[in-house]
């Protein structure tokens, strides 16, 4: 297929010129960073205290790492770099402790975020004449604002249905002749599942791609969606912290995300030494913003598991690709898309006095979905008692969780004793969703 840039000289620029422009935007990064409570701080310390002793990416080494708990200790304001009356929106996501962590946008931070949007799914070879479903949450998740406003500013006719409810999504996908698609793949997967038992047929659908993301998948479940569907799937890679959707997306060879590299600058460490690895291996994904000005964040800890793939794309962009995530260094769960945190379970069923002190996160697969099971063990004394009281108690603490974590668990009550316990580290979640 022919090579399909948006912006031709940005996604094609030579390496040498590309660097050169890093370096320019990392000291900008830097300078904004200053204006911030949190960074004044860290890199002052560090001896950068101001964006001149940056001489070259290689001083980037210089800089220490931010993580996520720098995110939340800095909540709600430690990490703004401009006036408020700056910011436009906000998106914020929660984590283990339940603090979340805000990240703000100026309205050029909104304009870049939108470009990098425009121009992955361009890419594809999306383009005005498309029509455009976007099946991610809408709200503090950046899923939904995120690929709405670049496959708008393509000029695709765009359809905000969010996500849920089946039925609609295939009613709009058949009414609308609906093109394209944005989901996470487990919803791909569930939409197989539910076409015939709502009445529709293939036949009904105008698919052509479909955009999955926001957790990780294999190259298995892309071709079963794409035989399925008789469409192309295309993985789309991105985290809120690094604005959300349009970090890195893969071109119409289907072979790995280009990493978009004049908004962001990639390395890849060692997760326990932090020392950078070589291209081609397996290490932790490390991401320093090069455009935002609200919220600049300086080698930032994704997590995620990765490694730059040696090779260059026959597509032409010299923007160098990431391998699909293989996992994350720490333990969140991702359940139907949601990121949930062990640690946020144990925080909400420990509040509950009936609880008593062990208990167990399952994860299975029903179908297409993934299903959260929380066996907690309870108190003797309460099992002598009323049947309906145990029911309460279930109730009870099925919707504390899902006031806190967004999706509705299976709640089980457990005698004392009954669940595994653990002389050193417990091992609480079991997970026997299948790999596909
Ligand atoms: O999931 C942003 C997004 C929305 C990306 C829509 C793609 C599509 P968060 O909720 O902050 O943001 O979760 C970010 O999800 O660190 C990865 O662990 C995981 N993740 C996101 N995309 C992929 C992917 C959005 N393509 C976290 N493959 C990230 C594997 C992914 N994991």
């Amino acid at each position: 297929m022919a090579t399909l840039f948006r912006d031709k000289a940005v996604e094609s620029i030579e390496r040498g010129a590309l660097e050169k422009y890093q370096l320019t935007y990392l000291r900008k990064s830097v300078e904004s960073a200053l204006k911030t409570p949190f960074y004044q701080k860290r890199l002052k310390k560090a001896g950068i205290s101001c964006a001149d002793k940056i001489k070259s990416l290689e001083d980037l080494d210089r800089i220490p790492f931010t993580v996520k708990d720098d995110l939340r200790e800095s909540y709600p304001r430690g990490l703004l770099a401009v006036d408020i009356k700056d910011v436009v929106r906000i998106h914020t996501s929660s984590g283990t402790t339940g603090i979340p962590t805000v990240i703000y946008h100026t309205q050029h931070d909104l304009d870049c975020w939108t470009e990098l949007v425009t121009r992955s799914i361009y890419a594809c070879g999306v383009r005005d004449e498309d029509v455009f479903q976007n099946m991610m949450t809408y709200g503090m998740f950046t899923g939904g604002l995120g690929l709405h406003y670049g496959a708008e500013r393509l000029g695709s006719l765009v359809i905000p249905s969010s996500s849920g409810n089946t039925q609609r999504q295939l009613q709009l996908m058949k009414d609308f002749q609906t093109t394209v698609v944005h989901a996470t793949p487990s919803y791909m997967f569930h939409l197989a599942t539910k076409i015939g038992e709502f009445g529709f047929t293939l036949k009904d659908l105008f698919l052509k791609k479909a955009f999955l993301g926001a957790e990780p998948y294999s190259e298995n479940t892309r071709r079963k969606i794409e035989d399925f569907f008789k469409i192309d799937v295309y993985n789309s890679y991105g985290l809120s912290e690094m604005n959300g959707p349009g970090v890195a997306f893969e071109c119409v060879e289907k072979n790995n995300m280009h990493l978009w590299e004049d908004a962001y600058i990639m390395e890849i460490i060692h997760p326990q030494t932090g020392k950078r690895v070589p291209d081609g291996e397996e290490g932790e994904l490390v991401l320093t913003t090069l455009c935002r000005q609200a919220t600049p964040l300086l080698r930032y800890r994704t997590r995620d598991l990765t490694m730059i793939m040696p090779d260059p794309c026959p597509c032409g962009r010299t923007h160098r690709r990431i391998f699909r995530i293989t996992g994350r260094t720490d333990d969140m769960m991702i359940i139907n898309g949601v990121n949930v945190f062990p640690s946020q379970i144990e925080q909400v069923i420990m509040r509950v006095p009936e609880v008593g002190n062990n208990y167990q996160i399952c994860l299975t697969r029903e179908g297409a979905l993934d299903r959260l099971t929380v066996k907690v063990e309870i108190y003797s004394k309460l099992f002598a008692g009323d049947l309906s009281e145990l029911e309460k108690l279930k109730a009870k603490i099925r919707d504390m969780l899902k006031a806190s974590i967004i999706i509705n668990p299976v709640v089980e009550l457990h005698e004392p004793g009954s669940l595994p316990s653990f002389e050193l580290k417990s091992k609480r979640v079991v997970d026997l969703r299948e790999k596909l």
